[in-house]
């Protein structure tokens, strides 16, 4: 086993171990959509698949537990044992009553025990030492859902280094619902263990970004989230179906004679379907509500069409499902009850699961489907609805809340809580033109039947394997061994040029107005004095500040100083301006930027010779990310033709001249001297210039985890401060 290259990772494996009467074990393999879309990336390799096998471990013996796992390696499973108690707490408590409903954004049901988080603490525990056990240096893991959402972070933590990948199947909540969990930084930590996060729908992904950067203060960008020591990326992957397999449905035989069975009360009537698991989030109770409007406003539908609904049975152990039950059964009733007549009733309701064969017939034979789920991840029933009627009309109304809403624009959209709207809906489903079915089918098919759950497993993995790349791209922190040479070259050279950014180099970031907060410590002063006073050294603090700051933060003669990214350079005793005109590009700027200050609570505007600066530091995230690509296109359209660049910096926007930038300075200073050491240490988007224009001796260094073009990176500014300290 310990040669594993893929190793899936379920609460359920596909597997389910139960005890007959006469206690001897039984095991059914279910051939559930993950199960195909795995096996598809498996072919080539060795695999495991880890979960837990369906029974409490208290009803096996020691015995048993050895031929579960002999039976289970047959199948390619590795079981994970859970105790009684752990079902109760763990998975049908902080799984199934915390986060479901949360995750569903039913806040209202979602029940916070501290006795569901300890166990779901130490059953992501028990699963993860089994991962541990299981993969190697070169193995890749997939873990699916929100029953597992620490365990990325616990593998990381004990040195696994296997590629890590993590799929959530349900909705990622917007902020505002997800910050309600009393352990959210703990799953989003948990998460972030991870290289990669799948989720079905790129709002989901947005969700999730926004939690990160506002919970965990992160920076995030474009699905890219920027750790310490790597990268993480999210992203949308919609899961798909086993296309084909739905397609041939009604060629099969026995769907065929199913169907035919079925057939003797489809003649009369038209059938509209709905197929879910018994679910409060499949929102049963309002579309029966629906359906009950849609009968009294159209009467002329009474007998001629029935609705056939199955819920299989679900989480029956948790109160919500019971009462859930009990709705939907009343609710059935009282519309049978009040609209049936002796020949015709307006609900067939099923209540357990049917074999797969029959599902595929009922959605074969159905000429409306109904899929109106409250709030789903993606919703596979709609897809594989689809499916079976390739090359066949049928017409489905879809609710809009349901992930896979955004690949089937071609369906009857409906707001599931707009019970006239379903109502109408259902009524211009039935009244759809044949020719019209077939064409809204025909796209929505040639959409599903590309993406399938084949490609989407497929996707992933190319995805995951790409992270390798990924990571090793991101920039190294400098080495022991890095730092060495550094010094020695320092030693031996007598001409050195020693460049320095100020903002997040000598100083971090001062998130406050005051100023005076961003002077540099006495430490640094020092430092800087102590270099600037060896005659071997030219030193030059060079930075985006206006000229009087730098000037107040830094007295020291023979110190060169370069303000506004070189508008303003002071070399040699005095202040040298920069020959770029302003003036010209700077009013039409002004108004677009004050306008932006206005509309935006928590910038402000800074003003500086040769450039206008828009601080976003203290804006709201979300607010900020839609608030500064505004601006910078107005900018861009309010300058166009003028020889100025917008760019986006720390928590900045900064308009100025294109031709002033670190790197004409930096060039300038190349041919004034032959250094033989040269040292340049910046953080930012502008610092880039700089490194861009050393010669490839030089010691250009990062501060930061981001992407660069410098040769060496430092985690901070505390990293720098030791750095100079060091040098003699
Ligand atoms: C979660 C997310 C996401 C249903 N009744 C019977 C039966 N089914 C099959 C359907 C379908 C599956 O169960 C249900 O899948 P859904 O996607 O609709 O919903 P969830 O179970 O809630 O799944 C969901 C999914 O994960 C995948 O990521 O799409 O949003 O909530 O395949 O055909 N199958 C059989 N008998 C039944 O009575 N045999």
């Amino acid at each position: 086993m310990a040669e594993n290259k893929l190793i899936i990772v379920s609460t359920r494996l596909p597997v389910k171990v139960s005890k007959n009467e006469n206690g001897k074990l039984e095991f059914h393999q279910s051939d559930g959509g993950l199960a195909t879309g795995v096996s598809a990336v498996n072919k080539s390799r060795d695999s495991v698949w880890i979960g837990w096998p369906g029974i409490a471990s208290e009803e096996l013996t020691k015995k048993d537990k050895t031929e579960v796992e002999k039976e289970l390696e047959k199948r390619g499973c590795y079981p994970v044992f859970l105790t009684q108690n752990q079902i109760d707490n763990y998975y049908s408590g902080y799984c199934n009553a915390t986060i479901w409903p949360l995750f569903h954004y039913f806040s209202n049901m979602t029940m916070y025990e501290h006795e569901y988080w300890k166990s779901y603490k130490e059953a992501n525990t028990q699963f993860a030492k089994i991962i541990k056990k299981l993969s190697n240096d070169n193995s890749q893991v997939w873990v699916h859902d929100y029953q597992l959402m620490l365990v990325p972070k616990m593998l990381r933590e004990w040195n696994v280094k296997s590629q890590i990948g993590y799929f959530l199947h349900i909705p990622f909540p917007s902020f505002e619902l997800f910050r309600l969990l009393p352990e959210r930084r703990e799953i989003l930590q948990g998460l972030l263990g991870a290289d990669l996060i799948g989720f079905h729908t790129y709002d989901y992904v947005r969700h999730f970004l926004s939690s990160v950067s506002r919970i965990e203060g992160l920076e995030t960008n474009l699905g890219s989230i920027y750790l310490r020591d790597r990268v993480v990326k999210a992203d949308a992957f919609p899961i798909g179906i086993d296309y084909k397999k739905f397609a041939k449905s009604s060629k099969v035989r026995s769907i065929k004679k199913q169907v035919h069975s079925f057939k003797l009360f489809k003649d009369k009537t038209k059938v509209i379907l709905a197929v879910d698991r018994a679910d409060y989030s499949k929102g049963i109770p309002a579309r029966l509500d629906a359906y009950e409007a849609f009968l009294r406003k159209y009467p002329e539908y009474k007998e001629k069409v029935v609705m056939v609904l199955l819920a299989s049975p679900s989480r029956g152990d948790v109160q919500a499902y019971q009462d859930l039950q009990e709705e939907i059964a009343q609710k059935i009733g009282k519309i049978n009850g009040e609209f049936s007549t002796v020949d015709w009733s307006p609900i067939t309701y099923f209540h357990k699961s049917l074999p797969q064969s029959e599902v595929a017939a009922l959605y074969t034979m159905a000429d409306v489907m109904l899929v109106t789920p409250l709030r789903d991840g993606m919703n596979l029933v709609a897809k594989e609805f689809i499916a079976t009627k390739h090359k066949k009309g049928g017409a489905i109304v879809l609710s809009e809340m349901a992930g896979v809403a955004t690949e089937l624009p071609e369906s009857i959209l409906v707001n599931p809580n707009n019970t006239e709207m379903v109502a109408d809906g259902i009524r211009d489903a039935l009244e759809m033109p044949e020719r019209e079915q077939k064409e809204r089918m025909r796209a929505m098919q040639e959409r599903i039947s590309t993406y399938t759950i084949h490609r989407w497993a497929e996707d992933f993995m190319h995805e995951l394997e790409r992270t390798k790349e990924r990571s090793a791209n991101h920039p190294k922190l400098m080495k022991k061994s890095d730092t060495k040479s550094l010094k020695k070259d320092y030693d031996a050279a007598s001409k050195r040029l020693i460049l320095l950014d100020y903002d997040g180099v000598l100083k971090s970031f001062v998130n406050s107005p005051k100023k005076a907060l961003a002077r540099p410590s006495g430490k640094v002063k020092r430092i800087i004095k102590k270099m600037t006073d060896d005659p071997k050294n030219h030193v030059m603090i060079i930075s985006g500040r206006p000229k009087n700051v730098l000037e107040s933060y830094f007295e020291n003669k023979g110190l060169g100083l370069v303000a506004e990214h070189g508008g303003w350079i002071f070399d040699a005793g005095s202040w040298v301006k920069h020959s770029v005109n302003a003036k010209k590009w700077k009013k039409p700027a002004l108004s677009v930027l004050r306008e932006f200050v206005e509309r935006t609570p928590g910038a402000n505007l800074e003003e500086k010779d040769f450039s206008l600066v828009w601080h976003f530091r203290n804006v709201s995230p979300d607010l900020a990310f839609v608030r500064k690509e505004e601006l910078k296109m107005e900018l861009r359209n309010a300058l166009e033709g003028v020889d100025v660049e917008v760019f986006e910096g720390n928590k900045i926007i900064e308009v100025k001249p294109r031709n002033m930038h670190k790197g004409a300075i930096v060039s300038d200073l190349m041919t004034q001297e032959k250094w033989d050491f040269i040292m340049a240490i910046g953080d930012d988007y502008t610092d880039e210039d700089m490194f861009r224009v050393l010669p490839e001796r030089a010691y250009s260094i990062h501060v930061g985890r981001e992407e660069t073009l410098a040769r060496f990176t430092l985690e901070d500014v505390s990293s720098v401060i030791e750095l100079l300290n060091s040098l003699k």
